[in-house]
């Protein structure tokens, strides 16, 4: 029995780790999505969830259960696509784990262990959503949320936490070397990305200050700052860079998603914007262009969102939410964006930086108001009626 339901069970896991992957048809120009998720919790190996010895598991039951594979940083290396996964137990506690693709949209598999790294922060209780830079100091860099139990004994809520900016250091994505957490002013971070290029000759990074574990409260939104010494970071200024807005995609929140591709016109951004519902907050995904130069100056503010829930990817663990922390630019110009849905699996879209640069430049600003927007949208429709009687 125990060798049927394994073989039985191995099988299942071979053929979805091979499955092809394919476009979906459904078209706006910008970018193509794919019909499979690219991770599921299924993709994680038999041998991370069962005890394969049939002498200590006979009914073959699983041990270590897993609930959601999400948020992933991404980088190419050697030829091959990378994802450093977020992977969540049945204990909610989620850890890292690297999958490897060659073609970037099928065939995901993951490498032998999960990432362990020195445990360096003795409150921290959970660590989640990596991004991934590759910096021009020679190091891959993992910037993640270390979430810890709020001790201050001022707190009125027993189960209060605090998120706080971590950081790893890496050279081939096997060996980690984990850094102090990131210091900053605010109370709480999360949604941190570092720029792959020192700016005025230091490490810059964008931050998403908050007053609260979940809420920004006052804080403003995407923030930049610099930091003069990555072995122990402390950033002691943010300015603001991407703003929250009133009845716009960003209203509750926002944060930095995808370390920004450099392109010959500004670096592309591909955030995270948040709205609230009468069924619960709304996240997603957004554009925005910073300056070559000054990387904390916006160029381009498309209008609205990029990419949002759509069929399957609207429900899961937390229905309603596109979250993306990571994207590949390949030489050749093809672009792999590596977007989770509602915090239970990975996907991937692809577009090509000719399409994201004309979609970012050419795409009008949000009015911000209807009246406004009605006629931004006459406008259009204007030009293309005399178009099309010609
Ligand atoms: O549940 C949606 C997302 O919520 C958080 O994002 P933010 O900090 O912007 O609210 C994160 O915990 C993220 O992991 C999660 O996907």
């Amino acid at each position: 029995m125990f060798k049927e339901v394994y073989e039985l069970e191995l099988k299942k896991y071979n053929d979805l780790i091979i499955r092809k992957n394919e476009k979906t048809g459904e078209y706006n120009g910008i970018y193509d999505r794919h019909k499979y998720p690219v991770l599921t919790r299924h993709h994680v190996p038999l041998a991370w969830r069962f005890d394969l010895n049939e002498q200590t598991n006979p009914l073959f039951i699983e041990r270590l259960g897993i609930n959601a594979v999400l948020n992933s940083g991404a980088i190419e290396l050697n030829g091959k696509f990378y994802l450093v996964a977020r992977i969540e137990g049945n204990d909610r506690k989620s850890f890292f784990g690297v999958a490897v693709s060659d073609n970037g949209i099928d065939n995901f598999r993951f490498l032998d262990y999960p990432i362990e790294f020195a445990d360096v922060e003795p409150n921290e209780t959970n660590v989640y959503d990596m991004r991934l830079t590759k910096h021009e100091d020679g190091w891959i860099y993992g910037v993640f949320c270390s979430e810890s139990k709020d001790t201050d004994p001022n707190t009125t809520d027993p189960y209060a936490a605090v998120a706080a900016a971590a950081i790893v250091r890496t050279k081939d994505l096997i060996t980690w070397e984990r850094l102090p957490n990131i210091k900053t002013l605010s109370p709480q971070q999360r949604n941190v990305v570092l720029h792959p290029e020192f700016v005025q000759g230091k490490y810059a990074f964008y931050t998403r200050p908050m007053d609260a574990f979940m809420e920004a409260g006052n804080a403003g939104g995407v923030s930049f700052g610099l930091c003069e010494d990555i072995n122990n970071a402390e950033i002691k200024n943010e300015v603001l860079v991407s703003p929250r807005q009133y009845h716009t995609i960003t209203e509750a929140k926002n944060g930095s998603g995808c370390v920004p591709i450099k392109t010959e016109k500004g670096w592309i951004h591909i955030a995270h914007g948040v709205r609230n519902t009468a069924a619960g907050l709304r996240y997603v995904l957004y554009v925005f262009v910073t300056d070559l130069k000054d990387p904390s100056k916006v160029i381009a503010t498309p209008s609205g969102y990029f990419m949002a829930p759509l069929g399957a990817e609207r429900t899961g663990d937390v229905s309603n939410v596109l979250f993306a922390n990571g994207a590949i630019a390949s030489e050749n110009g093809d672009v792999y964006i590596y977007y989770a849905s509602s915090d239970t699996r990975m996907h991937v879209a692809t577009t090509t930086l000719e399409r994201l640069i004309d979609y970012a430049f050419n795409t009008p600003s949000d009015p911000l108001r209807s009246v406004d927007c009605v006629k931004q949208r006459k406008e259009l429709i204007r030009r293309n009626l005399e178009l099309l009687k010609k």
